[in-house]
Parts: structure tokens; C-alpha cells; sequence
């Protein structure tokens, strides 16, 4: 090839690759809808994250939502104990982000509250989170900003350990319990803010009040009721926000969904559970079946046989099951 052609080709090709980094990873990502297939799992030394603005449907109807990497909840990040974490996150939403890594021990500045810690990724660029992975375990991430997180910006994230942990599984599964409100995290939070017992139809009647006047006599009843009330609840207060609203999410799934993890019979199957709903509690149970709770919130602990665990928010837990009826 002559030198002066090859110097032409050279050229073009450095001057493509310096028109593409200018391009930010957003400009070529279409706004479309939220695919319902489950992303592969990120690993390796530079790990890449896009936030976009997407359209979620759930049961017929379908609403805009956040999403990392186009799905909901977000790609798993896979990494391992004693590697520098790299991870790439590219904003393409018209407002400003910032993440959470939820558990994982880390420098402040590498860690989410926008305007503490750091300042907060601008809409159309990318901010570069490097970290040493300092531990194993199931750990989860979710963004910080406005109610970004409620709108589907959270994933797991699994850290293998320097040395296998002490229990056996054949098989593994990512459990993420959320939840979805068709209404703007805008609205709940106005509701919630006019009333605070807005979602919750479960009251004390004036029928029950008379109740506890004849359980408790008249002035203990009373004080009873004051109490709550200087603590603006309700005794039959659960949660913020209730099924009125919500969907419950099991792996960006609804109910008729129907998430499902396939195993052969006899297998030790771990299932990582991670509570990604902002005000829900989850009571986990496998008609049939008991799970031996192995890691609680990334530690390893005394395995404990149970038929029932409950998940508050923002918690992990392993449990492994031996898929054979009770
Ligand atoms: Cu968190």
C-alpha cells in the first residue's frame, strides 16, 4: 500500500475514534421500552453503566421509568474480593444522578450523596467510581437522587470471595424484591407529606375505640390513642405507601409475571435476596420447603433453618434451599 494512502487511512481512523469518545454512550442509545430479558452479568477490571429514561410496562399499562443498562432492576455487577472496581456511569437522563453502593465499604468520594460527598453526575456525562473491593458477599446498588431509585435504578451486586464461602450450592439465583407505583414518586411523596396515613385504609373505627374503653378503661384508652396521634401513625400503619399503589416486583416481575428459577430435583439451590423497595417488608417463604439462612447483609453466618424469613429494607440475605419437600 503507498505511504501517503496508508497515512490517509490512519488518519481517518484516529479522527473517527476522537469523534466517538466526543459522542457521549447516550446519543446512540434509543429511548424505547424496558426489555423484559434478563441482562447478563457485568464483570472484569472497567465495568460500564448507562442511565436512561425508558417506558416500563407492567400488567397492560405502561408508564416511564430509569433504568441501568436498559433493564429492570439493573444488570448484576459481579466482582471479586481483592480487585480495584472500575465502574463507568454514563447519564443520559435530563437531570442530574448519583449511586449508591449500598453496603459496600468504600472512599467517601466514591460513594453517593450528592452535594456531601460529591458533587452529582451531570446529565450527558460520565463519572468514573474506582474503589478496592474490600469483601464478598450480596450487596446491591441504587441511585441517590430524587425518587430515581423508586423509577427502577437499582441492581445487585455479587462479590466472590478470596476463599470459597463455607457452604455448598450447586445452583444460584438473584432474588430482587421491589415494588412499582404508577403514580410519580412526585405524587406518593406529596400524599405522603398532606397525610401521612393517605395509603392506609385499615383505621381504628369508633367501634373499636369503645372496645378498648372496655379493655382498658376510659383514660388508658384515650391516652392510647393520643400517643399515636402525637406520633402522626396509625397502629395499623405497615408501610407508607400500600398495594393501593404498589406492585410487588420479584426480579422486575409482577405477580403474574411469575419469576421463575429452574433447578434439577435434589440440588442445593442459593438464592441471593436482596429488599430493593423503598418502604416494603417482605416475608419470604417457599410453600413446602425450608431454607437455611447462610449470609445475612454480606456476612457469613451461623446457618439457621427457618420456613420464613422477613426482609426489611434495603437488606441482603442467602438462604439455600434443598428442593425437597418437607
Ligand atoms: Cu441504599
Amino acid at each position: 500500500m503507498p505511504r501517503r494512502l496508508l497515512l490517509k487511512r490512519a488518519l481517518t481512523l484516529s479522527m473517527l475514534a476522537a469523534v466517538e469518545q466526543l459522542i457521549p454512550a447516550c446519543a446512540v442509545t434509543p429511548t424505547t421500552s424496558v426489555s423484559p430479558a434478563v441482562p447478563t452479568p457485568l464483570s472484569g477490571d472497567v465495568i460500564d453503566l448507562t442511565i436512561n429514561k425508558q417506558w416500563f410496562g407492567l400488567d397492560g399499562q405502561t408508564a416511564p421509568a430509569m433504568t441501568f443498562n436498559g433493564s429492570i432492576p439493573g444488570p448484576v455487577v459481579h466482582l471479586k474480593e481483592g480487585q480495584q472496581a472500575t465502574l463507568r456511569v454514563t447519564n443520559c437522563l435530563e437531570e442530574s444522578t448519583s449511586i449508591h453502593w449500598h453496603g459496600i465499604l468504600l472512599p467517601d468520594l466514591m460513594d453517593g450523596v450528592p452535594g456531601v460527598s460529591f458533587a452529582d453526575i451531570k446529565p450527558g456525562t460520565t463519572f468514573t467510581y474506582r474503589f478496592p473491593v474490600k469483601q464478598s458477599g450480596t450487596y446491591w446498588f441504587h441511585s441517590h437522587s430524587g425518587g430515581q431509585e423508586i423509577l427502577g435504578l437499582y441492581a445487585p451486586i455479587i462479590i466472590d470471595p478470596l476463599t470459597p464461602d463455607p457452604f455448598r450450592y450447586e445452583r444460584e439465583y438473584v432474588v430482587m424484591l421491589s415494588d412499582w407505583s404508577f403514580e410519580s414518586p412526585e405524587t406518593l411523596f406529596s400524599n405522603l407529606k398532606k397525610q401521612a396515613g393517605y395509603y392506609n385504609f385499615q383505621k381504628r373505627t369508633a367501634g373499636e375505640f369503645f372496645t378498648d374503653v372496655r379493655r382498658l378503661g376510659f383514660w388508658p384508652a384515650i391516652q392510647n390513642y393520643l400517643m399515636w396521634d402525637r406520633m402522626r401513625m396509625d397502629p395499623t400503619d405497615f408501610a407508607d405507601v400500600t398495594s393501593y399503589s404498589l406492585t410487588y416486583l420479584m426480579n422486575g416481575l409482577s405477580p403474574i409475571g411469575n419469576w421463575t428459577g429452574l433447578f434439577r430435583p435434589g440440588e442445593r439451590v442459593r438464592l441471593r435476596f436482596i429488599n430493593a423497595a423503598p418502604t416494603i417488608f417482605y416475608d419470604v417463604r417457599i410453600p413446602g420447603l425450608t431454607m437455611t439462612v447462610v449470609q445475612a447483609d454480606g456476612q457469613n453466618i451461623q446457618p439457621v433453618v427457618v420456613e420464613e424469613i422477613r426482609m426489611g429494607v434495603a437488606e441482603t440475605e442467602s438462604e439455600r434451599e434443598s428442593p425437597h419437600p418437607l
